[in-house]
């Protein structure tokens, strides 16, 4: 087995990128040595704070994104880093050639019970003609990043990456301290029984959405006529996982329940990232109206709906939308 660097050379990945990536990684084997130690690390539980999102922060939320802002901050290819835990842009080296967003720890509500979380991150590079700390920096659309990739912190730790030649998992080997390639090239079945969707919000769905779901529900004696399964992790990073795994869909599509806020997910460290991955590993991901990829940024944090995975059901799933 190769490791993640030999990886990289193989696909003639440039310098600065792999050296960046190393830091990303390092991160996140501090990241994955305090999640594994959980309740006697005594990082879990909440803080008495709220991110610019109106969340209550997770300790280990805290953790993650200080462990990620000290290490990138100090490499000297990271012009400015976008978190979901800081309210704006953080400069680095205004020499940098990258720029790099990351939801340091995406599923927190899974933290305490022990469930899947993982760290999503995406990078593009740096426009030399903006100020390291402008926002503008990151109102780049995602078919400009350069590279995305998750780490999951599950039974295994697992880095599944992309710098666009294909979609790769590799597996840490906890005693070396390397992340070993155990999948190639991973390629999404186009067709899948399995869906992924929170149905606690069916009722502040659109019709066209409500009837997508009716019709995978009603089974083989429905429109669909097969049977479909269903699995919600609540973190995207497990559901986005399974879905590279063995196919499925994969939606957190927009919702009536706060106009303020008609989606959930964040473009920038959530939805790019795994639209990247996902369609280099032949799926589709798209937002209701559009693919995710083409989107122009227009905040930092902006929420799109998400809709990813078997590129064919996806496909029928915006044909209800249409
Ligand atoms: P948290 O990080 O606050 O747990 O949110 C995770 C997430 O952003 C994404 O990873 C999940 O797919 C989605 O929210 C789950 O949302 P619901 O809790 O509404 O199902």
């Amino acid at each position: 087995m190769i490791n993640l660097f030999q990886h990289l050379r193989e696909q003639a990945v440039a310098a600065p990128l792999i050296e960046l990536l190393e830091v990303v990684t390092n991160a996140s084997k501090e990241i994955a040595f305090r999640v594994r130690h959980g309740a006697l690390a005594g990082v879990l539980g909440s803080t008495q704070d709220e991110n610019i999102q109106g969340e209550t922060q997770k300790q280990l939320d805290v953790i993650s994104n200080q462990l990620l802002k000290d290490l990138l901050l100090a490499c000297p290819h990271v012009c400015a880093i976008a978190s979901e835990e800081e309210d704006t842009v953080v400069a680095g080296n205004s020499a940098g050639e990258f720029i790099i967003a990351f939801d340091p720890l995406d599923g927190s509500s899974n933290i305490d019970i022990n469930g899947q979380i993982g760290t999503i991150f995406s990078i593009y590079r740096a426009q030399k003609n903006l100020a390291a700390n402008d926002e503008a920096q990151f109102r780049q659309p995602g078919t400009q990043q350069v590279c995305a990739g998750y780490v999951l912190y599950g039974p295994s730790t697992l880095l599944v990456i992309t710098t666009g030649k294909g979609t790769h998992t590799f597996t840490l080997d906890a005693t070396q301290g390397t992340f070993l390639r155990t999948a190639k090239d991973i390629q999404i079945p186009p067709d899948t029984k399995e869906f992924a969707i929170n149905m606690s919000n069916q009722r502040f769905w659109n019709q066209s959405m409500r009837n997508y779901i009716s019709d995978l529900v009603a089974g083989e004696s429905g429109p669909r006529a097969k049977n479909f399964n269903m699995r919600w992790n609540a973190a995207m990073v497990g559901d986005v996982h399974r879905v590279i795994c063995r196919g499925g869909i994969f939606m957190y599509p927009s919702d009536n329940r706060n106009p303020k806020q008609p989606a959930k997910l964040r473009l920038l460290y959530e939805a790019n990232p795994m639209a990247m991955l996902i369609e280099n590993a032949g799926g589709k991901a798209w937002s209701e109206s559009q693919r995710i990829l083409d989107i122009q940024p227009s905040a930092l944090h902006e929420r799109v709906a998400v809709i990813l995975g078997s590129a064919n059901e996806v496909e029928t799933c915006l044909g209800y939308l249409r």
